[in-house]
This record gives C-alpha cells, structure tokens and sequence, in this order.
C-alpha cells in the first residue's frame, strides 16, 4: 500500500499537522479545552483524515513516534494558550491514545518527558481510550494508564456505549470520564427523542455521576440536542454546532469571547 510505505517519510518530513476541537461545558458553553485530530497533508493527495492513516501507522508500528509526536505538539499548544490567557481560562487539552501506545513499554515516561518539558501540569491532559481498547484489560494494560492517573492525568472512555460496555467493569478502569459515543447524540435529533435512548443516556449518566466520571457528549450538531444533553446532566461537550476541527488560534477567538 502506498499510503503506508509513505508514512515514516511523511514523519521526518513533517507533514502531520493537528486540528483542535473545542470542549464546552454544556451548563453556558464556556470552552473547557479541546481534543487534538491528526491529519496528514499528503503532497499528491492533500488533507488525509485519520481514518484514512492511523490504522496503517497501527498496523507498522509508525503509530508509536507518530503518537508522540502528537502528544508533544498538542501538550505545547496547551501551555501556548496558558501563556497567551493566563491561568483564568483553565484549558484542557484531550489527545487519543491507539492500543498500541497503551502496550509500549515508553508511554509512562514520554508523558512524563513531556510534560516536565513543556511544565504543563498533568491535570491539563486528557488521554483518549477507546472502550473496546480496554475490553476484558488485564493488569498489565491498565497499569501504565493507572500510574498516569495516579499522577493527575485524566483518562477518558472514548466512543463509550457503542455495544461492548460492561458498566460494573467501569469501577476497575482507571478513567474519569466517559465520552459518550455520537450514537446517543444522533438520537437527541427528533424532537421527542427516542424514549428508550433518554432512559440509557440518563441511567449512563447517573451511574457515572455516581462513580465520580464526568460525561462529555460528542457529536454535538445542534442547540436542541445541547439542551436534550444538558437536562439529562451530560457535562460538557463537542461537535460541529460549538465548533469544527480546525486550526489553534481559533480555540483563542472562542475562548476569548466567553471568558
Ligand atoms: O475528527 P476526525 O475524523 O479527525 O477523527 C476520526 C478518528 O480519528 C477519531 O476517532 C479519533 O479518535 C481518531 N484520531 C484523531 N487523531 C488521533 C491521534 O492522534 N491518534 C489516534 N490514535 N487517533 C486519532
Ligand atoms: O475520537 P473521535 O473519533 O471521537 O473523534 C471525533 C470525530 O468526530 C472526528 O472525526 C470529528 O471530526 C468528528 N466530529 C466532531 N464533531 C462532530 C459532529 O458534530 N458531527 C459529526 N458527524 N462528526 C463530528
Ligand atoms: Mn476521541
Ligand atoms: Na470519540
């Protein structure tokens, strides 16, 4: 495949770039942070998305350099805003960890690395697990993720609901939010929404609530579904109808305006 003989070159060359999307929090639609998506400014292809790439760079292992490099440049962008708003307008930033990432033996200490380098503190990184990444997880996988934990980074269950979740496995996973799957959000659409999909949505919500997880909402497309969300106690939230992925200083203008 073409695309996977040219992505070790395409690292060193630096065409990876990253596109942040807004979090708010759905109580006033202040911005909490953003999650950072790779792309890849192929030069015969253009913008590639990462589906097109991150399942090639896992499948070669590229994943690894590929995901720290992501990791470093979005922790850099998250102590940029620090310096350009001040400590008032606290923001997150949310970077996706593949399967592979959690299994090499470095993710522990490049995060460390990391963070001591750029002095961002841990509690201003979110990891991204998926939940299927973390299905049936032994010891061993869940104890790097622990150890971040334990040092204030925030794990969170990405794509959560999509149909493998067991809800009393939750207690032993070292997360503290859940990222509801777009799913849920696509059924707040009709007005009255489905009444099965309020009940899961409310019985998720109240079961994290109870553990200490925050629920973040993805998929986000309009204001009917924000309020649907809101009422039923979702926390925070992100999609096209806040903001689009797009370029860093735009997370500025927004952030700007609501602080
Ligand atoms: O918004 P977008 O189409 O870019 O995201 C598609 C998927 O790609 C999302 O599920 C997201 O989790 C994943 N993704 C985006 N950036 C990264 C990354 O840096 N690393 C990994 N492992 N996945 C990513
Ligand atoms: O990590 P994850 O796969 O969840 O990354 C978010 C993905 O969802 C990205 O591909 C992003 O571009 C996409 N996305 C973000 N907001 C919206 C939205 O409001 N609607 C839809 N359909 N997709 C969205
Ligand atoms: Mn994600
Ligand atoms: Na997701």
């Amino acid at each position: 495949h073409g695309l996977t003989t040219a992505l070790p070159a395409a690292l060193d060359r630096k065409e990876f770039f990253i596109e942040y999307q807004p979090l708010v929090h759905l109580g006033d639609g202040t911005v909490h942070g953003a999650e950072a998506l790779v792309r890849w400014l192929h030069p015969q292809h253009g913008v590639l998305g990462p589906d097109r790439f991150i399942p090639l760079a896992e499948h070669t292992g590229l994943i690894v350099p590929l995901g720290r490099w992501v990791l470093e440049q979005s922790v850099r962008q998250a102590r940029a805003w620090r310096e350009s708003y001040g400590d008032g307008v606290p923001l997150r930033i949310n970077v996706n960890l593949s399967p592979c990432q959690l299994t090499h033996p470095g993710l522990v200490q490049d995060t460390v690395d990391i963070l001591e380098r750029t002095g961002v503190a841990p509690d201003a990184l979110c990891l991204e697990v998926t939940e299927s990444a973390l299905i049936g997880a032994d010891d061993d996988l869940l104890k790097p993720l622990r150890q971040l934990a334990e040092m204030g980074v925030d794990i969170a269950l990405d794509d959560f609901g999509t149909g493998y979740s067991n809800l009393a496995n939750l207690r032993r996973l070292p997360v503290s939010i859940l990222k509801l799957d777009r799913s849920f959000t696509q059924s707040m659409q009709q007005f009255p929404a489905d009444p099965v999909d309020l009940k899961i949505v409310e019985g998720i919500v109240s079961l994290a609530h109870s553990l200490n997880l925050t629920v973040t909402v993805e998929g986000v497309e309009t204001g009917a579904q924000a309020e649907q969300l809101r009422i039923l106690g979702c926390d925070t939230a992100q999609g096209w109808y806040y903001a689009r992925p797009g370029p860093p200083d735009r997370l500025h203008d927004l952030a700007l305006v609501d602080a």
